[in-house]
C-alpha cells in the first residue's frame, strides 16, 4: 500500500486531501495541532489505515519526536503533502503585528522545512517519493495588505524550485499547487475568528472547495515516475487574479 503524510489535515485542503488519498488507496499519516479532529477523521476513513500525529509544525523538536514514533516505512512516505499553514491578519505593513508575521513565517516556511527535514532521510534512502508543497496565488502576485503572507508563499515557491533541483539525484520529485480562493477555515483564521468578515471573502461568487484542490493533488502525486507536474495554479471560475473576482 502506498503511503502519504499530510500536514494540516484537521481542516480544509489538508482534510480533503486525506479523504481523496484514502479513496485512492493510500495509507495515511495525518497531522495538525487539533488531535480530536484528526482522530475523528481517522475513524471516518476506516478501514484505511490512518496514523494520527499531533504537533505544531513550528516546533522542530516536536516534529522530529512525533515522526520518530512512526513505523520506519511511514517515516519514508511515498508522498508528503506540505499543507499546514495559513494567514494571520490583513493589514498594511505599517500596521502589521509582528507576532502575526512570526506565525506565518514560522508555520508556512519554517514548518514546511521542519517536516521535510524529518522525512527526507527516509525518502532519499528509498530513492523515490513525491513532495507536494501548497503555495498560493499569493506567492505569485502581490496584493495590498498581503505583505508577509505573500512573502511566505513566495518563499514556498522558491523552496519548491530549489528542492526539486537538489533532490533530482535522489529520485524524490517536488511540485507545488497554488490555489486561489478556497472556502475553508483560512479566512476565519486570518481574521481571528471574525466569521462575518471571513464570510464576506466568499460572497457573490462560487469559491473553490477544498475537494477541488484535493482532486488536483491526487492527480499530480499519482503520475508515474517519468512525469512531474511541477506547478499548478487553480483559480475559482470567477477569479482572474488574487483579488480580481467577478462578484454578482
Ligand atoms: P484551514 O485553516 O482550513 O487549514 C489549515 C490547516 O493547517 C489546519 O489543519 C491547521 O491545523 C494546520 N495548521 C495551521 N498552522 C499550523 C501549525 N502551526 N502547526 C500545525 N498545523 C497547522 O486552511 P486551508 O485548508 O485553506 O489552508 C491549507 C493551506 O492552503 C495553507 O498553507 C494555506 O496558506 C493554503 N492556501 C489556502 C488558500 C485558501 O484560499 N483557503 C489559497 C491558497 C493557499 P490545526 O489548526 O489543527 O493545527
Ligand atoms: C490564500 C489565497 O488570495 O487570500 O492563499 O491570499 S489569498
Amino acid at each position: 500500500m502506498k503511503t502519504a503524510f499530510i500536514t494540516g489535515a484537521s481542516s480544509g485542503i489538508g482534510r480533503a486531501t486525506a479523504v481523496a488519498l484514502a479513496g485512492a488507496g493510500f495509507e495515511l499519516v495525518v497531522t495538525g495541532r487539533r488531535r480530536e479532529r484528526l482522530d475523528k477523521l481517522a475513524a471516518e476513513l476506516a478501514p484505511t489505515p490512518v496514523h494520527v500525529l499531533a504537533f505544531d509544525v513550528r516546533d522542530r523538536a516536536a516534529v522530529a519526536a512525533a515522526i520518530a514514533t512512526l513505523p520506519a516505512a511511514l517515516q519514508a512516505p511515498d508522498v508528503l503533502v506540505n499543507n499546514a499553514g495559513g494567514a494571520h491578519g490583513l493589514n498594511p505593513i505599517q500596521a502589521g503585528d509582528p507576532s502575526d508575521w512570526d506565525q506565518m513565517l514560522d508555520a508556512n516556511v519554517r514548518g514546511l522545512l521542519n517536516v521535510t527535514h524529518a522525512l527526507l532521510p527516509g525518502m532519499t534512502a528509498r530513492q523515490t517519493g513525491f513532495i507536494l508543497n501548497i503555495g498560493s496565488i499569493a506567492g505569485q502576485e502581490a496584493y495590498a495588505n498581503g505583505n508577509v503572507y505573500c512573502a511566505s508563499k513566495a518563499a514556498v515557491q522558491m523552496l519548491t524550485k530549489t528542492m526539486r533541483l537538489d533532490l533530482l539525484p535522489t529520485g524524490v520529485r517536488v511540485a507545488e499547487v497554488n490555489p486561489g480562493a478556497v472556502e475553508t477555515e483560512f479566512s476565519q483564521v486570518r481574521f481571528k475568528g471574525d466569521e462575518a468578515r471571513a464570510a464576506k471573502v466568499y460572497e457573490g461568487f462560487e469559491p473553490l472547495r477544498p475537494e477541488d484542490i484535493a482532486d488536483v493533488i491526487v492527480f499530480m502525486v499519482t503520475r508515474p515516475p517519468h512525469v512531474t507536474i511541477a506547478e499548478v495554479l487553480v483559480l475559482a471560475g470567477a477569479q482572474g487574479a488574487a483579488t480580481t473576482i467577478a462578484r454578482k
